[in-house]
């Protein structure tokens, strides 16, 4: 099965411009051609494709929004949106290093470093010269990353680096790592770590059930010399790596439903093909109200991005918002996957069909940016002015 339908129940398509449609329709047929074919097998022998990191490129998902000085698309919101959403029509791991790239390693890099550290890195980020990730999470500290243990120390030339991060994705293959971590006095910074410096390492994470085509890794610091024109200088503390989150939930948000519109097309188009007791079986109503549901659901989560992207466009979508999008359309697109599987029956759990595949990535999509309990209590925490984690 290699058609896309892109389901538009209520003509959204008006919503767009043109330009928006255009680059809808590019990164489409580029999924298409380039990640449809190739997915499955990658995803089954646990390898991320690094022959599509020049594509991904070309088509401005590295730094879509980033301006055109920096090598970024110079892309509007809603554009960024789109560029998610077909990817991950094609498979979640792909969209992930396409939203670490973009959102947590040139975000940072655009807003909170310096000139010199923009010129020498965005650039070579946009063009799939060089990979990133984003070291927030810890063994230890995951949904509560303000206890994080990693540190730095000054040493008069240079910031002397310990620790480790863990669940990073990219880690094993990146080149630079953006890694947050606490100085003397306890202030979280983001610095900018490279492959090659002495004592860090980012040994493979296997044995994943889940997002099996996106390399994840641990970065291992050990007394690592960073340095000093490596940190980032415009902004500390934990708000400026969670100001990072936004910009990937968001991207999540919207890729969320890419993967939920392949499961849905799959079953459509299955349910019509497959005939039990003499009929197709999309013609019992146990079959259709499953498919309804699908695309009641999708319809929802794509207004809701929509207007967020709008939001966003303008500089007022608020963090609480974007939570509230990322966990329910990943929420969405996870009970579809399951749906769809079933719809599908023994065919459903095979790698003939996407689904299989969609399903057990959202495990992972719906726990890494936030886990679906944490974004609900932000939600919780915005509507009561109550904070459930203090
Ligand atoms: P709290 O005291 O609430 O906040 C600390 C400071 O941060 C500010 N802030 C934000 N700023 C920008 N954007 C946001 N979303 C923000 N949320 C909070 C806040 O205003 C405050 O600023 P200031 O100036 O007063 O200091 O922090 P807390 O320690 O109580 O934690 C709050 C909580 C639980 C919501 C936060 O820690 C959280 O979001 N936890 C989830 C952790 C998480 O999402 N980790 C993701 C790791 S990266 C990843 O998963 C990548 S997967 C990539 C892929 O493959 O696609
Ligand atoms: P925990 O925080 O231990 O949570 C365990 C359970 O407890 C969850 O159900 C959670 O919802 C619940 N819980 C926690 N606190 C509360 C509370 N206050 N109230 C109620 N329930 C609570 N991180 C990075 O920094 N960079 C990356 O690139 C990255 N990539 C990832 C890729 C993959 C494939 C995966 C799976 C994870 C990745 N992560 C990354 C890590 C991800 O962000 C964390 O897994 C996530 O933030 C949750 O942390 P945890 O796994 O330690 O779970």
């Amino acid at each position: 099965p290699d058609l896309f339908e892109s389901p538009d129940y209520y003509q959204l398509d008006e919503l767009l411009s043109d330009e928006h449609k255009l680059i809808r329709k590019t990164t489409r047929e580029w999924v298409k051609r380039n990640i449809s074919p190739i997915i499955e097998t990658y995803a089954q022998k646990a390898e991320f494709p690094k022959q599509t990191i020049k594509g991904l490129a070309e088509i401005g998902a590295f730094g879509p929004y980033i301006p055109l000085e920096y090598g970024g698309a110079g892309l509007d919101q809603i554009s960024y949106g789109l560029i998610m959403q077909e990817i991950e029509r094609g498979d979640s791991g792909i969209r992930s290093t396409a939203s670490v790239q973009s959102s947590l390693v040139m975000y940072p890099i655009w807003k909170y470093g310096n000139e010199e550290q923009r010129q020498k890195y965005l650039p070579k980020l946009a063009s799939g010269e060089y990979i990133g990730c984003f070291g927030l999470t810890e063994p230890n500290h995951g949904s509560n990353p303000s206890e994080m243990k990693s540190n730095f120390n000054d040493k008069g030339d240079h910031y002397l680096l310990n620790g480790s991060k863990m669940w990073i994705s990219n880690a094993p293959f990146a080149q630079v790592a953006i890694v947050w971590a606490k100085n003397e006095n306890g202030r979280i910074h983001g610095l900018i770590v490279e492959r090659g410096m002495k004592g860090f390492t980012t040994p493979e994470t296997s044995n994943k059930w889940s997002l099996r085509a996106s390399a994840t890794g641990e970065l291992i610091f050990d007394n690592v010399k960073v340095p000093k024109e490596n940190l980032l200088p415009n902004k500390s503390g934990l708000g400026a790596a969670l100001s990072c989150l936004d910009s990937a939930r968001y991207g999540i948000a919207w890729g969320a439903i890419g993967a939920a519109m392949d499961c849905y097309d799959t079953a459509l188009r299955y349910s019509k093909e497959r005939i039990q007791f003499g009929k197709p079986i999309g013609q019992f109503q146990l079959q259709q109200k499953k498919l309804a549901e699908m695309i009641t659901e999708i319809t929802k989560a794509q207004l809701l991005t929509w207007r967020l992207g709008v939001l966003r466009d303008n500089d007022k979508a608020s963090s609480a918002q974007i939570s509230m999008a990322k966990r329910n359309n990943v929420n969405m697109a996870i009970n579809i996957a399951r749906e769809a599987r079933q719809l599908l029956g023994a065919m459903g759990i095979t790698g003939e069909y996407s689904i299989m595949r969609h399903s057990m990535n959202l495990e992972s999509v719906i726990t890494y940016e936030g886990t679906h309990d944490i974004h609900l209590l932000i939600t919780g925490m915005d509507i009561t002015g109550l904070n459930a984690f203090k």
